[in-house]
């Protein structure tokens, strides 16, 4: 909690603490998609962010699915991270049950090595939206930094670690490209 103070008066400005309970659910339609949801996985916990990982498929368990959908924001999750290949509608059924923020990742399929994962991903209808990342690693790490930076709207000690993230990468990229 942080005080502030205008002209005499003092205006109490609340700062959440980060719970110790997960705020982003990590969710993939098999236990093949954990290479790549891994790497969100990955990016969260080491900005700092509890996460929790679950195998939950939209056509294989279809009842697991309205479950942790109904319950997620009830059991203290921000933000979904939803990763599946092929006929991937993990992410658009978690939208449309949820009211959350869902960021979809679209798993590399063997068949059409991602497109297909990332059309059923990206193509919601109007009105249902789900943030659509890229095929694969690079997707999957990009949705953790995603949810990080909603986050850090809400809790300060999220931004900070996500900042001082970017200063080291960009601290990283040398300007010699040999
Ligand atoms: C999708 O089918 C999963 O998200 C996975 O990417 C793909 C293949 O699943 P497995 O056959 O490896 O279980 O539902």
């Amino acid at each position: 909690m942080g005080a502030h103070e205008f002209e005499g008066e003092v205006a109490v400005v609340m700062t959440p603490e980060v719970p110790r309970t997960p705020i982003v659910g990590v969710v993939m339609g098999s236990k093949s998609d954990w290479e790549t949801m891994r790497h969100a996985v990955e990016i969260l916990t080491e900005l700092g962010v509890p996460v929790e990982s679950k195998v939950v498929s939209a056509h294989r368990t279809p009842e697991r699915l309205f479950a942790y959908g109904k319950e997620a924001e009830r059991r203290g999750l921000e933000v979904i991270v939803a990763g599946a290949g092929g006929a991937a509608h993990l992410p658009g059924m978690l939208a449309a049950i949820s009211i959350l923020p869902v960021l979809g990742v679209p798993v590399q399929s063997k068949a059409l090595h991602g497109v297909d994962s990332l059309l059923s991903i990206v193509q919601m209808p109007r009105g249902v939206p789900v943030g659509s990342l890229a095929i694969g690693v690079s997707g999957a790490a990009n949705a953790g930094l995603l949810a990080a930076a909603i986050l850090a709207r809400k809790y300060p000690a999220i931004r900070d670690t996500l900042a001082r993230f970017r200063e080291v990468q960009t601290a990283a990229v040398g300007e010699s490209p040999e």
